[in-house]
């Protein structure tokens, strides 16, 4: 009666089936069934009327369904359906969420048809028994979801020809049986990550920027900065007082370049040798993603620290991606220079765990072995701000309005928090578009907080003009520039920048809109403009007249009062959070959650003592 299976397909088949009998009552089921396909029906447009013509459903004779065109039963007198086989019929809209009605359903096909929007995000909710899914040839966009690998009865996934974009979800490696995969012809970016079966280099092809087997390896995204050019591009004009600091500090430059040096790390790995005798170290935990984790984990995880694995670097330290043998993802950073003791480490790292908010990035744990102090993160699989608004590539989709408002009222939000509500206070003094990062649903997580403090005071201050990246120039409040004091206004400046970058989608250095002659930052521009009285110019073309002119132009207003020159003038970081969150109102981005009351009022203990250069 099940007809004939494969054999290692029907010992599986036969236990949905047990489950399914003991679990529901038979009419309700199949109803269920007939309820999925006309909710299916109802929200496809049907161009070429194959739906139209066989599904009708004014017939009740037990098993009628089966006859429809597409559908598989799994008996052909029983309104069970088992396939869904829906292939090139000119089908038009979004991916049918009423399927989930379709409780016993094993196989998907809805290839070479006109469906778009996104793959729903809870998809392993809707079609938890699936053991073949199939949405080639359509124009699906966004992400490939994580709770795929939910979806763990897998055997064959085919998402190739569509429109996704993003990383390839690490945790698709958690899909044990699956045996073919393909995601050729997207605009998918970042590591392919390892498989236990052999994937063809055809099935990943074509894409935006997929790097690793079966493709070629992944380059460094970020190279150490050469200081001769630092130096250069900032004379050739940047703001009159950070030309003045990074003068200034000239004679620092081959002190620490040399210092530098060895740091650079040209072959990738050599560090890791010293850790040969050490492996065996146990990784301290804070969150128990794993009962444990050793050293030796780490190295497996991330292919002894290899240069492919490197997923950004900074001025605290390279953070690299690793896969857990258990498939779970991580980010683990590597700090640079921190030459703090053992003992002192372990307490700020203490400190550090118990930090946790929404919008941070969950610091999992921690690992010192020799002079090397590994930090141990969730994976975050969207990458940072920066190359979600400044994609390498121009086709890349611009993130829209909606999206950029919620990451600026969630990343206030979280900064809000540390300046205001955390226990000690931090301030972050790296702030940019690549310390906020983003996960599966586009929630923004801060990065790299607490993390200044254990730096050398030198690496964290000069560096931001002689070693940092030369981008980062762009975020730093002038005061700074001549104190050398890190405040939380200074933060608000930084923030400032970020907030431009999201309403105008330009650099904080090279703005591309400017006229070839403009040489200053993104914020000189934005000066200029509103002196010009033109200060609607700055706003990004691909958001203008959608509609939400006036939440783009209140937006803007609050990015600019975050970067006036006098830092008074400037709202604290709860202001802005407020501010922020009135204009997103409608979205109703913060509803669910408590609103922040800073709980300080005026005179702070910051986390971070004042430091102020010799
Ligand atoms: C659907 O089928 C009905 C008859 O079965 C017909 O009257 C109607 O025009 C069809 N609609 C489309 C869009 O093909
Ligand atoms: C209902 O479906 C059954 C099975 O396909 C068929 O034999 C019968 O003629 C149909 N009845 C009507 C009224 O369409
Ligand atoms: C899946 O998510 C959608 C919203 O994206 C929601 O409407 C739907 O109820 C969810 N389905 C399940 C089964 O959770
Ligand atoms: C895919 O979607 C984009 C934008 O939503 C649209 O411009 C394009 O025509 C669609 N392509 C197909 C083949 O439907
Ligand atoms: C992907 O989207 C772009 C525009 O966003 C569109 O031109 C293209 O046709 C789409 N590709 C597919 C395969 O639908
Ligand atoms: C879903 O998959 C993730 C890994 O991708 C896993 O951590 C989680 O436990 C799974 N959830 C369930 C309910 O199986
Ligand atoms: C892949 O891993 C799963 C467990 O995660 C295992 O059951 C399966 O046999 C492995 N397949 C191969 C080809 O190694
Ligand atoms: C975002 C989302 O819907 N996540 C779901 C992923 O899958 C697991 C289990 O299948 C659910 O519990 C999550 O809610």
């Amino acid at each position: 009666m099940i007809m004939v299976l494969h054999s290692r397909v029907f010992a599986f088949l036969l236990g949905v089936f047990l489950l399914l009998l003991l679990g529901c009552s038979l009419s309700s089921a199949t109803e269920d069934d007939i309820n999925c396909l006309k909710s299916i029906k109802a929200s496809l447009k049907d161009t070429l009327g194959y739906l139209n013509s066989s599904w009708n459903f004014n017939n009740n004779t037990e098993g009628y369904i089966c006859r429809f065109t597409g559908i598989d039963c799994w008996h052909p007198d029983e309104n069970r359906v088992l396939n869904i086989r829906l292939s090139d019929m000119g089908l038009e809209g979004e991916f049918p969420h009423g399927i989930v009605k379709c409780k016993s359903m094993t196989g998907l096909d809805l290839s070479s048809n006109m469906l778009y929007g996104s793959i729903p995000p809870n998809i392993s909710m809707l079609i938890p028994y699936v053991t073949s899914l199939d949405l080639s040839s359509n124009n699906f966009s966004g992400v490939i979801p994580i709770n795929l690998s939910n979806c763990s009865f897998i055997n064959i996934l085919n998402l190739d020809h569509n429109n996704l974009s993003g990383l390839i979800p690490p945790e698709l490696t958690l899909l044990g049986r699956m045996k073919t995969f393909s995601v050729a012809n997207n605009r998918l970016t970042g590591p392919i990550p390892i498989f236990n079966f052999s994937l063809s280099a055809e099935s990943v092809a074509s894409n935006f920027g997929l790097c690793g087997k079966p493709l070629d390896p992944c380059r460094e995204t970020m190279k150490g900065t050469k200081t001769g050019v630092i130096a250069g591009a900032a004379i050739g004009g940047v703001t009159v007082a950070a030309i003045g600091v990074v003068i200034g500090l000239f004679f620092y430059q081959r002190r620490l370049s040399a210092m530098r040096k060895k740091d650079d790390d040209p072959d990738g790995n050599k560090w890791t040798k010293s850790l040969k005798g050490v492996k065996g170290i146990q990784v301290s935990l804070f969150e128990k993603v794993i009962s444990r984790m050793r050293l030796s984990d780490l190295m497996k995880a991330t292919n002894s620290f290899h240069k492919n694995n490197i997923i950004g670097s900074g001025r605290t330290g390279t953070m690299y991606m690793g896969v857990l043998e258990d498939g779970t993802s991580l980010m683990i950073k590597r700090l640079q220079n921190s030459q703090h003791p053992d003992k002192e480490f372990s307490s700020e790292m203490a400190t550090l765990g118990s930090v946790k908010h929404r919008n941070l990035v969950p610091l999992l744990g921690y690992c010192v072995a020799k002079r090397e102090r590994l930090l141990v993160y969730r994976f975050m699989a969207n990458g940072t701000l920066h190359d979600s608004l400044h994609p390498a590539d121009d086709a890349n989709q611009a993130l829209e309005w909606s999206l950029r408002l919620k990451i600026g009222v969630r990343a206030a939000k979280g900064f809000a928090w540390l300046h205001h509500n955390c226990n000690p206070r931090i301030i972050h003094r790296n702030i940019s578009s690549k310390c906020i990062l983003l996960d599966a649903d586009f929630e923004p997580k801060i990065s790299d907080f607490g993390l200044a403090r254990l730096m050398n005071p030198v690496d964290t201050h000069l560096s931001t003009f002689v070693n940092g990246e030369f981008g980062d120039l762009g975020y730093v409040a002038p005061e700074y520039a001549r104190t050398l004091v890190a405040t939380p206004k200074g933060d608000v400046y930084s923030f400032g920048v970020v907030l431009l970058e999201l309403v105008t989608g330009e650099r904080p250095t090279l703005v591309a809109k400017a006229p070839e002659s403009f040489k200053g930052s993104l914020v000189d521009w934005i000066s200029q403009l509103s002196n010009d009285g033109k200060l609607h110019d700055a706003i990004d073309t691909s958001l203008v007249g959608t509609g939400v002119d006036n939440e783009l132009f209140q937006f803007l207003k609050v990015a600019c009062n975050c970067v006036l020159p006098p830092p008074k003038e400037r709202p604290t970081m709860f202001e802005v959070y407020q501010l922020l969150r009135a204009i997103g109102e409608q979205y109703n981005f913060t509803s669910e959650d408590e609103i922040l009351m800073p709980s300080d009022s005026g005179n702070v203990d910051y986390l971070e003592e004042l430091i102020v250069a010799r």
